[in-house]
């Protein structure tokens, strides 16, 4: 088209303006003309690739550093070289403009832990462009989350049993997890299954443009979620995979067709394996149903492919497997329809209908007066929300509890200490929803409560020929059980962290769940009066 042509262009000018912007032209003009448009993009991606230099020049310069505070001389401090390495959605080529640079900061034996965290992170922050940079060192896997010119990264360290790490050195080699503290095994994790993945394709451009189109799918239909049960990145990223080794000669559009019939009819709990699982030099479990009762509970499970193998979809209960075997079915049937062109590929990323579907709805609120305090505990809410699922699933006359993937933020001004108990109990009067943040400067009382509302729907058994009287939900036993499991979090505190699960009728969901213009006109009658 005349625009795309425009955009090409406008990026070949300024790629003789910028000659390392050159390369990247030509990269886009070997994949083909989809990439044309992301042409005029080119900066972008240039500002990831140079951030990425960045670092790798201070990791370097870190491991220099420590080295020689550590008595190497200054030949020896720069052969100790240090490496990074990708992971995630930019390693796999499907990330985003929103997404995540997902690196892994590998370095030799005489660098520790403590040193990333107390040398490293002072010195990232040192860096040009750097903002918002925050180490978690007492995570189960330690990371430092950084923004560099804009872009956020997640920054991981894994300290081998080596003298020094060669530029050319790879992570495949099982033998390097020897001698390794846990967290650094760990840590390599993410690498060397989003490598081995690569690896086990095909054709990685053909795994590329079909993992993005069931990305996109995944996340319209909101079944993209490892937290909430359903599946996460690395999941869907071994399904496709797994669909391309079926069909090594198959376009992007022959696998995606593929990929929702196949999965509708996979007789889980059969594993996805992309290869088979191997043992290796560890004394660590690899996943293995035969051998541990735990791993027999898995539902789908869909086994990373690099030692030790482990089971990504741990989190699946009996309704989010129902969930998405249900949109598998749905999307094979677009896609034959398709075929005999009576829908269009669209249709298959049609948005969700969750918040249309139920006629009741589990409301879970999470509110705290601290923003940083309110991220931590909406986190362990939300990790806990399958905990519930599977509580209820057991309820009689409960056949499914849908968890939606992602809860809804507000923050809210109050005038009155009565206000502040309302507002966590989701009672949000229409003046508080009005106010804003100078409404409440040099206020006594009240005060800001940030809360985030997780939603779960919920489908009755319909009634039975012969029953008698109205159907009963008996829900209070899993809720209770529920708000018991969350307070028992060692960072609790009953003074201003509050958790509130009520059930609601769909007619009460408050509008911020819809789309502007989503919401059924009946139902915004019903609430307006
Ligand atoms: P985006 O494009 O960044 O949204 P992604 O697939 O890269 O998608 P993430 O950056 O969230 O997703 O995660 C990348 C990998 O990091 C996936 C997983 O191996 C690891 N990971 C993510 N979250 C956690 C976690 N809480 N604990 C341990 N590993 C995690
Ligand atoms: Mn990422
Ligand atoms: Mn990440």
């Amino acid at each position: 088209t005349r625009e795309t042509r425009l955009h090409f262009w406008a990026g070949l000018g300024c790629a003789w303006i910028f000659p390392f912007l050159l390369r990247k032209q030509r990269q886009a003009l070997r994949a083909g003309p989809e990439s044309y448009p992301t042409l005029t993009f080119a900066a972008l991606v240039l500002n990831r690739e140079l951030v990425l230099d960045r670092v790798a020049d201070l990791v370097k310069k870190f491991v220099r550093t420590v080295a020689m505070s550590r008595g190497l001389s200054e030949a020896a401090a720069t052969a100790a070289g240090g490496k990074i390495f990708t992971f995630g959605s930019y390693r796999l080529g499907v990330h985003g403009p929103g997404s995540d640079i997902d690196t892994l900061c590998v370095v030799p034996k005489h660098v520790s832990r403590d040193d990333f965290f107390e040398v490293f992170e002072p010195m990232l922050m040192e860096m040009d462009g750097v903002s918002e940079v925050s180490g978690v060192p007492d995570a189960y896997v330690p990371i430092i989350k950084a923004k560099i010119s804009g872009i956020p990264l997640d920054l991981l360290m894994a300290r081998l049993a080596l003298s020094s790490i060669p530029e050319d050195l790879s992570l495949r080699d099982d033998t390097l997890l020897r001698n390794l503290d846990e967290r650094c095994v760990r840590s390599l994790g993410g690498s060397r299954v989003t490598d081995e993945i690569l690896r086990l394709v095909p054709d990685v451009q053909v795994f590329r443009d079909s993992l993005r189109c069931i990305k996109l799918w995944a996340q319209r239909r909101a079944i993209y979620s490892n937290v909430n049960g359903f599946l996460g990145g690395v999941a869907w990223a071994m399904l496709v995979a797994r669909i391309c080794q079926f069909y090594p000669n198959a376009n992007a559009g022959a696998i995606v067709s593929r990929f929702f019939i196949i999965m509708y009819q996979w007789s889980w709990p059969q594993p996805v394996l992309l290869k088979q699982i191997e043992e290796g030099p560890l004394q660590v479990r690899v996943w293995n149903p035969k051998l541990y009762p735990a791993d027999r509970s898995h539902r789908m499970p869909i086994i990373t492919p690099a030692y030790p193998a482990m089971c990504s979809t741990h989190n699946v209960t009996a309704s989010t497997q129902m969930i998405m075997t249900e949109e598998f079915k749905k999307a094979a049937d677009i896609v034959d329809k398709v075929i005999v062109g009576k829908a269009v590929w669209s249709q298959l990323f049609a948005k969700h209908d969750f918040f249309h579907k139920y006629r009741y709805y589990l409301q879970v609120i999470a509110s705290t007066g601290n923003a940083d305090l309110q991220i931590k505990w909406a986190g362990t809410v939300e990790s806990r929300i399958r905990q519930l699922v599977m509580k209820l699933e057991y309820v009689d006359s409960l056949t499914l509890a849908h968890p939606f993937i992602k809860g809804f933020e507000q923050t809210l001004y109050c005038l009155t200490d009565e206000e502040v108990r309302l507002v966590a109990q989701g009672e949000i009067s229409d003046a508080v929803l009005k106010r804003k943040k100078e409404d409440i400067e040099g206020k006594e009382s009240g005060g800001v409560v940030y809360s985030t509302t997780f939603y779960i729907g919920l489908q009755i058994e319909p009634k039975q020929v012969g029953d008698v009287g109205p159907r009963r939900l008996d829900i209070s036993y899993p809720t209770q059980e529920f708000t018991k499991l969350v307070r028992v979090w060692e960072k609790f505190d009953e003074s201003c962290m509050s958790i509130v699960v009520q059930h609601i009728k769909s007619s009460m969901l408050p509008d911020y769940v819809y789309d502007p213009g989503e919401r059924p006109p009946k139902l915004v009658q019903k609430r307006a009066k």
